[in-house]
C-alpha cells in the first residue's frame, strides 16, 4: 500500500519512518518547501534522538519521499499542528486545509486517520468536510454500512525526547467513526506498533487524548502549589515530595519554571472550552501553571535587588530538558519577565540546543546568548530553568559564591 502523511513535524515524520521502515511506500507532505527539501535530501529540521538515522535510511532506501503536492494513496495521516486561538478554543484551519488536500484525491477504499489532537467532534466534522468536497462518497455512519470512506481519529501520544521509542512501543487508541472504520485504520498501525491497540468511538479517543494531557496538567498544577506553600513556609519542597513519594499510592510530579509545549498548555483549554461551567479544577490547573513563570521571575528579581548591579545567566530556554523545541518555552517566557522588569541589568541566556536569541527575547537589549559557562563565570545570579544534563553537572563546581536559584530541584 502507498500511504501519504500531511504535515511532516514532531509526530508526521517519525511516524512516516516508523511505516517506511517496514516496507510501506510512504509520501511526506508538507507546506513549508524547506522542510520538504530537508526530508527529501534524508535530513530531519529538528532534534529528536534517533530520528535523523531512520529518515535518511528510509530516504536512501526510497521508502519516504516529500512534497508539497498531496499525492493519490491508499491511506492518508494527518498530524498537523492545532494550536488554539486568543479565546482558547482550538484553531482547526491546519486541519481544514489538510482535508481540502485530501478530499479530492479519495477514492472508494481509502482510509483518513486524523492524528493531531482536536476537541470532541473534530472527526466527525472532518467526514463532514470531506463529504461537502465530496457528495459521490459514501460517508461511513451507523445507517451506512456501505461506506466508501473509512474516517478514524488515533491520536498520537508520544513523548518528545523519547518519540522513536514511544512510536513503538506505547499502547495506541483507535477510535472510528463506526466500528468498521477502526478496523481498518488500526491496520495502519499494527504494521509498526508494538503495543496494544485500543479500538473505540471517535469522540472517546479525542476525548482520552485530551484527558491524558490534562491529567499531567492538573498534577504537575499540584506540584507547583505545593511549592508555593512550602515556600512560604520555610519546607524544602523538594525534601517534602521525596518523603511524600515514598507512600505506596503517591507519586508527586515535580514543580518547574512553568508547563511549556505545545501539547499540555493548550489541550486542557479543549476540554476547557467544551464544558466551561464543569471543568473548574481544570481550568484553575491552567491557571496555577500559567502563573510560574511570573513567580519565578519575581523570585529572581527580588535577588538582583541585593546587588548594585548585577549579571544573571539563565540556564535554559528550552520547554524542557534535552529536546530543542522552545514552543510555548516557560524559561523564555522567565527571561523575557526579567528582562523587562531590570532593562539595566545584563542577563545571559545559555541553551546547548539553541543557537539564537529566541525571536521573543530578541526585542531586548539586555539579553544575550552566551556560552553556559562563560555565562556561570560572569554571573552573580545563575538561574537553572531547564535541567538539561550539562547543566546538571554544574551543581558544585561552578557556582560557588553565587546566587543559585534552581527552579528544578536538581542541584540540592
Ligand atoms: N513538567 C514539570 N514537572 C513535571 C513534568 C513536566 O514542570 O514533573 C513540565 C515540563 O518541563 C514541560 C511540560 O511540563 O515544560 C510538559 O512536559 P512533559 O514532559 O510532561 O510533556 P510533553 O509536552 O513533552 O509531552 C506530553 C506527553 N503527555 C503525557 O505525558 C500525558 C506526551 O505523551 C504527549 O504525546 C504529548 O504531551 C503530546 O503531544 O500531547
Amino acid at each position: 500500500g502507498k500511504l501519504a502523511i500531511l504535515g511532516m513535524g514532531y509526530i508526521g515524520l517519525p511516524t512516516a519512518v516508523a511505516l517506511a521502515t517496514r516496507g510501506i511506500e510512504v509520501i511526506g507532505v508538507d507546506v513549508n518547501r524547506d522542510i520538504v527539501a530537508a526530508v527529501s535530501r534524508g535530513e530531519v529540521p529538528f532534534v529528536e534522538p534517533d530520528l535523523a538515522i531512520s529518515v535518511s535510511g528510509a530516504v536512501a532506501m526510497g521508502r519516504l519521499t516529500a512534497t508539497t503536492e498531496t499525492p493519490e494513496a491508499d491511506a492518508y495521516i494527518i498530524a498537523v499542528p492545532t494550536p488554539f486561538n486568543g479565546d482558547h478554543t482550538a484553531d482547526l484551519s491546519f486541519v481544514q486545509a489538510a482535508v481540502e488536500q485530501v478530499a479530492p484525491k479519495l477514492r472508494p477504499g481509502n482510509i483518513v486517520v486524523l492524528e493531531s489532537t482536536s476537541p470532541p467532534g473534530t472527526t466527525q466534522k472532518l467526514a463532514e468536510w470531506i463529504s461537502a468536497q465530496r457528495p459521490d462518497l459514501r460517508m461511513p455512519d451507523d445507517s451506512e454500512p456501505n461506506a466508501d470512506i473509512f474516517i478514524a481519529h488515533c491520536p498520537e501520544r508520544v513523548l518528545p525526547g523519547r518519540i522513536m521509542i514511544e512510536i513503538i512501543t506505547n499502547d495506541r487508541v483507535v477510535g472510528g467513526l463506526t466500528p468498521r472504520c477502526a478496523e481498518r485504520a488500526a491496520s495502519i498501525y499494527r504494521v509498526f506498533a508494538q503495543g496494544e491497540i485500543l479500538l473505540t468511538d471517535a469522540a472517546s479517543a479525542e476525548m482520552a487524548k485530551l484527558v491524558e494531557n490534562a491529567y499531567r496538567d492538573v498534577n504537575i498544577a499540584f506540584a507547583n502549589e505545593l511549592s508555593l506553600i512550602a515556600e512560604s513556609l520555610h519546607i524544602d519542597i523538594w525534601e517534602v515530595i521525596r518523603l511524600a513519594n515514598r507512600h505506596p499510592r503517591v507519586k508527586i510530579l515535580s514543580p518547574g519554571p512553568g508547563v511549556g509545549g505545545h501539547c499540555i498548555p493548550v489541550d486542557p483549554w479543549f476540554i476547557v472550552s467544551a464544558a466551561p461551567l464543569l471543568s473548574t479544577l481544570i481550568r484553575t490547573a491552567r491557571e496555577v501553571n500559567d502563573r510560574r513563570p511570573h513567580h519565578v521571575a519575581e523570585q529572581v528579581v527580588a535577588k538582583a535587588q541585593r546587588f548594585r548591579s548585577p549579571t544573571i545567566a539563565c540556564l535554559g530556554l528550552t520547554f524542557k530538558a534535552n529536546v530543542d523545541d522552545i514552543r510555548e518555552s516557560p524559561a523564555i517566557e522567565v527571561v523575557g519577565l526579567i528582562a523587562a522588569a531590570l532593562p539595566e541589568v545584563d542577563i545571559l541566556v545559555c541553551d546547548p540546543y539553541v543557537d539564537h536569541v529566541p525571536a521573543a527575547l530578541s526585542g531586548y537589549a539586555n539579553v544575550r546568548l552566551e556560552n553556559a559557562h562563560a555565562a556561570v563565570e560572569r554571573a552573580d545570579i545563575v538561574v537553572l530553568l531547564v535541567e538539561h544534563e550539562p547543566f546538571k553537572a554544574m551543581r558544585h563546581t561552578r557556582l560557588g559564591g553565587k546566587v543559585a536559584y534552581d527552579t528544578r530541584g536538581v542541584w540540592r
